[in-house]
């Protein structure tokens, strides 16, 4: 990298932590946003006075000449800055691939529509539970440039993919890659299902046949039905399908590989449940296998394994009502998970109190509304697709539209009786109303930890910080 000259793209997470890696290998960098500079960026100037050159509001080029450049993750294939580029024939890979030549470990790559980040959790708590060190990186939220000093100590990388990052990868090779399943998701990015799919396929593209391919068995139908082959080893999982090489059977994970054959993990010993969860154990089990971890250290470890927040996550009881927070659910397969996770009421009635809606990515949400209407006795509304899902969802279950996240769960607090479940799970990105869906996450568990504090009964269980002002919002929000 040395003397070369380096555009990157994006002052993000990503893009921040490409810029310095390059820097530090004596690269001449230049980092550009389409965005305008914000009136004060810290960050900005702590790269400048690095020696960094930064330019926000950037729509086209200069004609400096340009060696490479790095584009994040955020940034479409066919944003006119990239077209220019790879009309000047300049290379452009993505910050992952950037941060993978830098690396200095092996790594464990994990992917999928949903599921990616509980299982890179599972997996790195593996690996340490086992005496390997690793470090959870990637699209979980801390970009692979800026670990890379550190991969040097490492066992293993295990790192969280996104089809995102995988469209600028070129020499990128997981030595175990994990693919959980494929399901709409990024509409708004790719036009196709095809197109979506084509690029998760690509976490396969550089693998040998020393490698391995953990991978949902449907996912693998849907990989072959797009005439992918995959050129490694494959193990494949499902929760639903007994010929998978690990199964769910009432609530065992069973492998019937011929080396590996019986029962690994009873799921009533986990604290993880349902059968999404299932999958996201046995893609962490066949990893541990490929490994050579020994069975009884990963067992123990996933026994423990608690989710992170933000997923089916349990913030209250209240006078026997549940207030579940999966405000991570931003897409229809995930909300259908969730529906599918939630405790039943006897008699099999639906018991569960809907809040949804926000930024749309493109989905028919019709597509979920059979599996609504055996489970859902009524769903409030919010957002910028809130009539789009009126529209979709009418006829499975009743729908009332509200104009905020905590009018809806004031609403559907007021309906819930003894049994109910007030689950949020948006099935929609929160870009319109929130900062990302930790902060609407957020917000929900405050407004529901102010309800039980207010009828002085419950089991909290979320964090509660009297000083958040997101929290007094909710407070103030739901008095009124
Ligand atoms: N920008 C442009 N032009 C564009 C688009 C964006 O200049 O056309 C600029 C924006 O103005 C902004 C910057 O790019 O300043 C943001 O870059 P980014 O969107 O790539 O975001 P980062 O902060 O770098 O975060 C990225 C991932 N974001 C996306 O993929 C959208 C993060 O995943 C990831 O955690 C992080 O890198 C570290 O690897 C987030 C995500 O939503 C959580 N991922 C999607 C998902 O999980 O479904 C794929």
């Amino acid at each position: 990298m040395e003397n070369k000259r380096v555009l990157v793209m994006g002052l993000g997470i990503s893009g921040i932590a490409a810029a310095r890696l390059l820097h530090s290998r004596g690269a001449k960098v230049t980092i550009v946003d389409q965005a305008q500079e914000p009136a004060s960026h810290a960050e900005s100037e702590d790269l400048r006075r690095a020696g960094i050159s930064v330019r926000w509001g950037i729509k086209s080029l200069s004609r400096e000449p340009i060696d490479l450049a790095v584009a994040s993750p955020g940034i479409p294939l066919d944003n006119p800055v990239i077209s220019e580029l790879k009309r000047r024939h300049v290379p452009v890979i993505g910050e992952l691939e950037l941060g993978y030549r830098h690396s200095y470990c092996l790594n464990i790559a994990i992917s999928g529509t949903n599921g990616k980040t509980t299982t890179t959790e599972l997996v790195s708590t593996v690996l340490s539970h086992c005496h390997r060190k690793t470090i959870a990186a990637g699209n979980i939220g801390l970009p692979l440039c800026s670990v890379v000093e550190q991969t040097r100590e490492l066992d293993f990388l295990t790192l969280e993919v996104s089809s995102f990052q995988l469209e600028t990868i070129e020499y990128f090779r997981p030595s175990v890659a994990v693919l959980l399943n494929i399901t709409p998701d990024h509409l708004d990015r790719y036009s196709t299902m095809r197109e979506y799919t084509l690029a998760k396929a690509r976490l396969f593209l550089n693998q040998q046949d020393f490698d391995w391919a953990i991978i949902q068995k449907e996912a693998l139908a849907q990989l072959r039905a797009h005439q992918i082959s995959i050129p490694s080893k494959v193990i494949t999982f499902s929760a639903s399908d007994s010929t998978a090489d690990l199964y769910l059977d009432r609530g065992l994970l069973i492998s019937r590989l011929p080396d590996w054959p019986g029962p690994l993990l009873n799921m009533d010993q986990c604290l993880l449940r349902g059968p999404h969860n299932a999958e996201n154990l046995m893609a962490t089990l066949a990893v541990g296998r490929t490994l050579r971890l020994p069975l009884e250290q990963v067992s123990e470890a996933l026994k423990t394994f608690k989710s992170a927040p933000h997923r089916c996550e349990l913030v209250a009881e209240v006078n026997g009502v549940q207030f579940v927070n999966d405000s991570k659910a931003t897409n229809l397969d995930a909300l259908h998970r969730a529906v599918q996770a939630m405790r039943r009421a006897p008699g099999a009635q639906p018991n569960i109190w809907l809040l949804a809606g926000g930024r749309d990515k493109g989905f028919s949400f019709h597509e979920v509304g059979p599996a609504l209407s055996e489970r859902v006795k009524g769903a409030f509304l919010f957002g910028e697709t809130r009539e789009k899902i009126r529209a979709a969802w009418s006829l499975f279950t009743p729908c009332t539209v509200v104009n905020s996240l905590l009018e809806a769960l004031a609403e559907a607090a007021r309906h819930a009786a003894p049994g109910d479940v007030v689950l949020l799970s948006p099935a929609c990105s929160s870009f319109d109303q929130f900062r990302n869906y930790q902060h609407r996450g957020e917000v929900f568990r405050n407004a529901v930890i102010q309800r039980v504090r207010g009828t002085g009964r419950g089991r909290g269980r979320g964090h509660h910080n009297p000083n958040d002002a997101g929290n007094q919002a909710a407070l103030i929000e739901l008095k009124t």
